[in-house]
C-alpha cells in the first residue's frame, strides 16, 4: 500500500533511489562537473524558444521546497516585444542613475571584471523575461489574509531549481536585479502581495558569446568539515 492518513493528512510512500556508492561518486560528481559549466551570459540570440520548454522550467522551479509547501511565487513570463521594451527603458532609468550615483566606488570597482554598465539591450533580445515574484501573504477565497513563511529563501531556492533547468535544458540565464525594480510589479500589473524578485532573461547564447574568465573558489575556501 503506497498511500496512508496520518493525523488526518494523506501520505504516500516516498520513492527511494537505490544506487550503489560507486553510482552515487558518480552521479554526484558527473553533475558537479555539469553544474560547473553553468555561466551567466549577457549576450543573447534572438532565436526562439518552444513555451513547452518554458512552461517545463518553471514546473522545475515550482518543485523547490518551500516554508510550508505554500509555493510563495509567481513566474510572469514575457514574450511581448512592447512589454519588454517598457522593462528595458524602466530599468535602464533605474541602472544609470544607480551605476552613476546611488552604487559605492567599491561596488563599481567590484564589476569591473564582468563588464557591465546601466545598457541592458538584452531585456529586449533575450526571446523571453522571466520574472520571479514573491507572495508574502494570500487571500482565500472568504477574504482573509494569510502569511507566506519563509518567502525569500523559498524564491532564492525556486530561482535555484529554474537556473538548474535552464542550463539542464541547453539554455542560458542571466539574474538580473535591476534597483529598485517595483516598476515591474505596475507594468506587469501584479497584485500587492506580489514583489519582485529577480528578473531573469531567457534564451539561447549570441553566436560568439564571451563570459569573464571567473574561477570559482576551491572546496577548501568554502567547506567546514565539523
Ligand atoms: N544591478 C546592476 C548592478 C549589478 C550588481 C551586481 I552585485 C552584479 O553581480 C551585477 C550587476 C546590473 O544589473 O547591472
Amino acid at each position: 500500500m503506497s498511500k496512508l492518513i496520518k493525523d488526518g493528512f494523506p501520505y504516500v510512500l516516498y520513492t527511494k533511489q537505490t544506487y550503489t556508492s560507486i553510482e552515487m561518486i558518480k552521479r554526484s560528481e558527473e553533475f558537479s562537473q555539469w553544474m560547473e559549466t553553468r555561466r551567466t551570459v549577457r549576450d543573447f540570440s534572438k532565436r526562439t524558444i518552444e513555451p513547452e520548454v518554458i512552461e517545463n522550467l518553471i514546473r522545475t522551479a515550482s518543485a523547490a521546497p518551500s516554508g510550508a509547501h505554500k509555493q510563495p511565487w509567481t513566474f510572469c513570463v514575457v514574450k511581448d516585444p512592447e512589454i519588454k521594451k517598457q522593462i528595458r527603458l524602466a530599468a535602464e532609468a533605474e541602472e544609470k542613475e544607480s551605476y552613476e550615483n546611488r552604487m559605492s566606488d567599491e561596488w563599481i570597482d567590484d564589476l569591473k571584471p564582468l563588464g557591465t554598465d546601466w545598457h541592458k539591450p538584452f531585456l529586449e533580445i533575450a526571446p523571453y523575461l522571466i520574472v520571479v515574484f514573491k507572495r508574502s501573504y494570500e487571500f482565500d477565497h472568504n477574504g482573509k489574509k494569510h502569511q507566506n513563511y519563509y518567502v525569500t529563501e523559498s524564491c532564492g531556492i525556486a530561482c535555484g531549481f529554474l537556473l538548474a533547468a535552464i542550463h539542464h535544458a541547453g539554455l542560458v540565464a542571466l539574474t538580473h536585479t535591476p534597483s529598485p525594480m517595483n516598476f515591474l510589479t505596475g507594468i506587469l500589473q501584479r497584485p500587492a502581495n506580489e514583489k519582485p524578485f529577480l528578473l531573469i532573461p531567457v534564451g539561447y547564447p549570441a553566436d560568439e558569446c564571451w563570459v569573464p574568465d571567473l574561477k570559482r573558489k576551491p572546496l577548501s575556501d568554502i567547506c567546514v568539515w565539523i
